[in-house]
């Protein structure tokens, strides 16, 4: 028990999640702007998958930011990349929730995955816990988030439990910490960690851009299309 404290203590990624502060700077972030354009006026987010994620990583803008990811999570390949703002016309919230469906090629899955859905850019489906342990998401502040902004919360640690049923998150105790950072400033998380995201009180339409990582080991060994 000492000894797993220990151990603990010593790893920086025990709560699920760490910020990293300044990794990109002004000018990388402000080139997105193209990239960060094509999220619609109205909704929430943009997603790429597939061929369309091959594109999105092989434009110039992206080199620099993709740089820097595999220096800070080597030998992890892109699966997804997600792009949010929150702002006055799309200010949404989102329950407490894991992260545990990633893109598939087909309905023909891989052992250990379940629940496949068709998503307008693709299926996807519900990935074995122990795959999800590996997996990491990065988010990328693209502007300033501030607790006004209805920033992302984590319930750290929570990313131990494994997979969580919705109906159990309510019984979970623990502190819901609020991640506000600065343009540049990125968290990578566990997909397990809880998080969740309540509505902007005074909505300065923060972005953010997230990249969806698996051990590349594991998405050649599994078919998955990553890049
Ligand atoms: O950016 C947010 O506030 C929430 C996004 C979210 O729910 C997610 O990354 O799964």
């Amino acid at each position: 028990m000492e000894v797993a404290a220990a151990i603990s203590a010593t790893d920086p990624f025990d709560p699920g999640y760490r910020l990293l502060r300044r990794v990109f700077d002004r000018a990388e972030i402000t080139a997105l702007a193209p990239v960060l354009a094509r999220i619609p006026s109205s909704a929430a987010g943009r997603r790429w998958a597939g061929h369309e994620l091959v594109a999105l990583l092989q434009s110039p803008p992206m080199q620099p930011i993709l740089r820097k990811l595999a220096e800070l999570l080597p030998d992890m390949a892109i699966l997804r990349a997600v792009a949010f703002r929150k702002d006055a016309d799309a200010n949404w919230f989102v329950p407490a929730h894991q992260d545990r469906s990633i893109p598939v090629p087909s309905v023909a899955l891989p052992p250990g995955f379940d629940h496949v859905t068709r998503k307008p850019d693709g299926w996807q489906a519900e990935a074995p816990v122990a795959l999800l342990a590996k997996m990491r998401n990065c988010r990328i502040f693209v502007d300033r988030a501030t607790i006004e902004d209805g920033p992302l919360e984590v319930l750290p640690g929570s990313h131990r439990r494994g997979r969580i049923e919705q109906a159990e998150i309510p019984t979970i105790a623990g502190h819901w910490v609020p991640l506000i950072g600065e343009v540049g400033d990125a968290v990578i998380l566990s997909p397990l960690l809880l998080h969740r995201s309540r509505r902007a009180t005074d909505p300065s339409g923060r972005r953010v851009l997230q990249l969806e990582l698996i051990p590349s080991e594991m998405a050649e060994a599994l078919g998955l299309s990553a890049c």
